[in-house]
């Protein structure tokens, strides 16, 4: 157990049933709290007025659409955190690592690294103190453009969080092509990429198809494995909306998740003062982890059923015939597949009844336009792209996409994670516009496949891999297979990261290493051209105008596309056709070069940055344009109902771990150790359990375990330390943090088709630690 563990786990944990809606008065408290505790100004508390707003900046929270019309307060408790954490006035001064080496740093939690504040200057890791020591800009760039120089050009990787807007992240892949790869991993490979995946072989776009628009359009929400209460807050606005309109919402969770149970909006003063809630779930049903597949299929089931009886009695059609016949293709295998499929399976692989399949099935079948939202429940699995290959299958039954009020909604996370991919970051070279690069740069592109996250870390685990830059984020903690990869990061020869807040990816580092500050994208970003603003593409393909308004937290930061620059300039041969200097100067410029790469998306860019509501991706499949192979959005029969297809003939004492986030976290930066919606004060380090399983494992609440995997390959992998939390969790399956649990993750258990690692099934075992329990 590393030291971060342990200082955890000796915290007391306490446990109170949580009763209160999302929202609320415990998400003003909240607010109020991080605003004070991270010492927020009184003007930058003000802030949050114009967050999400046309003229204002967009969240650096979550990407969920930014309305026309914002409410007063577009912003949400997630949201405010967010702020609140990028405009602290703590920083980072160099004193501080002066006091600290960094092997001692590495015993720090990742909210006491982040909790330091802003970093203000470049640093460079040195290696006879221990410590990072400030290193000028300059200097910084022309020995990282050294070392890159000297690199082998495709053992090089380009990780982006998906937080860089749309500017930096044409720059920066501009910058891994130009260098001479496609090595270009960014965090959709651990999240959405079994959308990109599903949906572009389904219905021929990788991202989502409603608007906010089909919100007030829709009869019927069905959501799969999303929190929207801790995630999207923001969405809960438009659930509330369409509840008072009388949309049922139909949940497929294993958690039963405040935010999908009720709410009351913090924004209402009359919800406020009344405490009146709206009850968003119409149905829930908690499925076992990993039974969406077979959920949908006694969805799919019991519709066809409904469609048969309606033939038999010379009723109306259920099934959309016009729409299954012109727009479609692969229905008659896909129906046979269902017909065949027994309800017995069904049920034991999704761990619900079919009654509560048909009930789900009766509203969706006397609903004319569906929606189905869906998040990382979905496709953090090893069939994640089957899961969401299902969900389009249920949609096309009753052509479902492509109307007003029906279709896909992918809950995005990154703010800007969709926006990346559009303007081309990804490993693969055939989404990339390289011939279009080709002409406009004068350069030639490199065809060869890069590597997505998943191979980034097994390049690293072999020695291959010769350095690593990253534009934000925290890899190493963000990545399966803790302890093989911590081992192998330190032997990589350079690490570069750009970053606002210290994390385990600066403590636990290369050979060489830099950490290079940047600008947050709610502060004022000064060039030689002024004031400069960004753009970001939200969840639902709108890209909107993003402009800081915050004062820089030091004078030293640079913005994330000079920094790109400085690295470019000081490792590519100059290149007429690339104005590096230019374009940080003037953002505009940038814009200019991204529309005339996508003409497409980005014509009048210029112009149409600031639309309210943002301006929208043209997506066919909204259309009925179907971008398959075939032509037509196709029905795909799964392979299996089972949601880890591995653990065939398992230990029949394991059980399946799913990793969840807490109101207290975005991702690997944590706010707190408190999970106000679960009732978890204290400490991440638990396990929520069901009462029948603790019975079956005699264990006893607040009691202290150990995960392990019980994979036959080798790999030692365990957690020790988790209070074991009795909770309303189906038999069979335990819920545990991310990040805290990824040491359980093997790097092989990922999606197949996409490679998102697996962290919502993960085959473990307990075991009682020998001593004490934590109070
Ligand atoms: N405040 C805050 N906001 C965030 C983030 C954050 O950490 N904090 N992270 C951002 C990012 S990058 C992302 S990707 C999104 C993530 O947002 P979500 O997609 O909501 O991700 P998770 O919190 O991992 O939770 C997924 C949900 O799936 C459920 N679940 C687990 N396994 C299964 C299953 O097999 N089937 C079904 N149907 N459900 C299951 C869990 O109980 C949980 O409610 O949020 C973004 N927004
Ligand atoms: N077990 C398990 N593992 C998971 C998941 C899970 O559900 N379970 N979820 C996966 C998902 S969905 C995702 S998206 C990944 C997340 O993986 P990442 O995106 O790599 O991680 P984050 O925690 O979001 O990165 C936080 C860091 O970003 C830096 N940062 C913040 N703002 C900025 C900025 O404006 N610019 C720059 N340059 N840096 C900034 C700060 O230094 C901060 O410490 O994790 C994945 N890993
Ligand atoms: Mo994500």
């Amino acid at each position: 157990m590393s030291d971060d563990r342990k200082r955890q786990s000796a915290k007391a944990v306490s446990i109170e049933p949580a009763t209160m809606p999302a929202g609320g008065w415990g998400s003003v408290s909240e607010v109020t709290h991080i605003l004070l505790d991270q010492h927020v100004a009184g003007k930058d508390s003000r802030l949050l007025m114009r967050q999400n707003k046309p003229d204002g900046f967009a969240c650096v929270s979550c990407a969920w659409a930014k309305p026309a019309n914002p409410h007063p307060f577009e912003f949400c408790e997630s949201g405010a955190k967010a702020t609140a954490w990028e405009t602290t006035s703590r920083a980072i001064g160099a004193d501080f690592f002066e006091r600290h080496t960094v092997t001692a740093l590495e015993s720090w939690s990742d909210h006491d690294l982040e909790d330091q504040g802003r970093l203000t200057e470049p640093l460079r890791w040195d290696a006879a103190s221990d410590k990072y020591r400030p290193v000028a800009w300059d200097t910084a760039f022309a020995e990282i453009g050294a070392a890159l120089r000297a690199c082998q050009r495709d053992q090089v990787v380009f990780y982006s969080s998906g937080r860089a807007s749309l500017e930096t992240s044409y720059m920066y892949q501009l910058l891994a092509r130009m260098y001479g790869n496609n090595n270009l991993p960014d965090s959709s490979n651990m999240c959405h990429e079994s959308t990109s995946v599903g949906l572009k072989k389904t219905i021929g776009v990788p991202v989502g198809t409603v608007t906010l628009d089909d919100f007030e359009k829709t009869d019927c929400i069905f959501f799969f494995g999303q929190n929207v209460g801790v995630n999207s807050p923001r969405m809960l606005h438009q659930l509330q909306e369409a509840r008072r309109r009388g949309v049922p919402i139909i949940t497929f969770n294993p958690l039963r998740e405040r935010g999908l149970v009720s709410f009351t909006n913090p924004q209402s003063p009359l919800e406020m003062l009344t405490g009146s809630e709206t009850a968003i779930s119409t149905q829930y049903h908690q499925l076992k982890a990993g039974g969406d597949t077979a959920a949908l299929m006694g969805l799919c089931k019991a519709i066809l059923a409904r469609d048969d009886a309606a033939v038999a009695a010379g009723g109306q059609r259920v099934l959309d015939m016009p729409f299954l016949h012109e727009h479609t293709d692969g229905f008659d295998d896909f129906a046979a597949a269902v017909r065949a499929c027994p309800w017995q399976d069904i049920e034991r692989e999704a761990g619900l009844l079919r009654e509560a399949l048909e009930l789900a099935a009766d509203v969706y079948c006397n609903s004319s336009a569906v929606m189905a939202v869906y998040g990382m429940g979905v496709t953090q699995h090893r069939n994640g792209v089957q899961n969401v290959a299902m969900i389009v299958n249920l949609l096309l039954m009753r052509g479902n996409i492509g109307k007003p009020g029906a279709g896909v909604c992918p809950v995005r996370g990154h703010s800007n994670v969709q926006g990346q991919r559009t303007v081309g970051i990804t490993e693969k070279p055939e989404l990339a516009p390289l011939d279009k690069l080709k002409v406009q740069y004068g350069f030639e592109p490199p065809r060869k496949p890069g590597m997505n996250t998943v191979e980034a870390c097994e390049g690293i685990l072999a020695r291959r891999v010769q350095a690593y830059i990253g534009l934000g984020g925290n890899f190493i903690r963000a990545v399966p297979e803790t302890a093989m990869m911590e081992a192998a990061w330190r032997e990589l020869p350079l690490t570069v990261q750009v970053s606002t807040k210290l994390n385990r990816n600066h403590v636990i580092h290369g050979k060489a290493s830099y950490i290079l500050p940047c600008l947050g994208r709610i502060e004022v970003d000064r060039q030689a051209g002024g004031a400069q603003s960004v753009t970001i593409e939200d969840s639902t393909a709108c890209m909107h105008g993003s402009r800081g308004l915050a004062e820089p937290a030091a004078p030293g930061l640079l913005s994330e596309p000079a920094i790109v620059a400085g690295i470019a300039k000081a490792t590519l041969d100059a290149n007429p056709r690339v104005d590096w200097d230019g374009w940080v100067a003037d953002y505009a410029r940038v814009r200019a070069a991204i529309a005339e790469t996508f003409p497409e998306i980005f014509h009048d860019f210029e112009a149409r940055m600031w639309t309210p509501g943002g301006f929208r991706k043209p997506l066919a499949a909204a259309q009925r344009i179907w971008k398959t192979e075939s032509g037509k959005a196709g029905f795909t029969v799964p392979d299996t109902l089972q949601g880890d297809p591995d653990t065939a003939g398992r230990d029949p004492d394991a059980l399946t771990l799913f990793t969840v986030r807490s109101d207290g976290q975005f991702n690997t930066t944590i706010y707190s150790n408190d999970d106000r919606f679960r009732g978890v004060k204290g400490s991440r380090m638990v396990l929520f359990m069901a009462r029948a399983d603790m019975a079956r494992h005699a264990l006893s609440a607040g009691e202290l375990v150990t995960l392990r995997t019980p994979s036959d390959d080798g790999v030692a992998r365990r957690v020790a330390g988790l209070a074991v939390v009795p909770y309303d969790i189906p038999e069979g399956c335990v819920a545990g943090y991310f990040p805290e649990c990824n040491p359980l993750i093997p790097l092989w258990h990922h999606a197949k088709e996409s490679k998102v690692p697996a962290a919502k099934s993960i085959d473990v075992l307990v075991e009682r630690m020998a001593s004490g329990s934590a109070s």
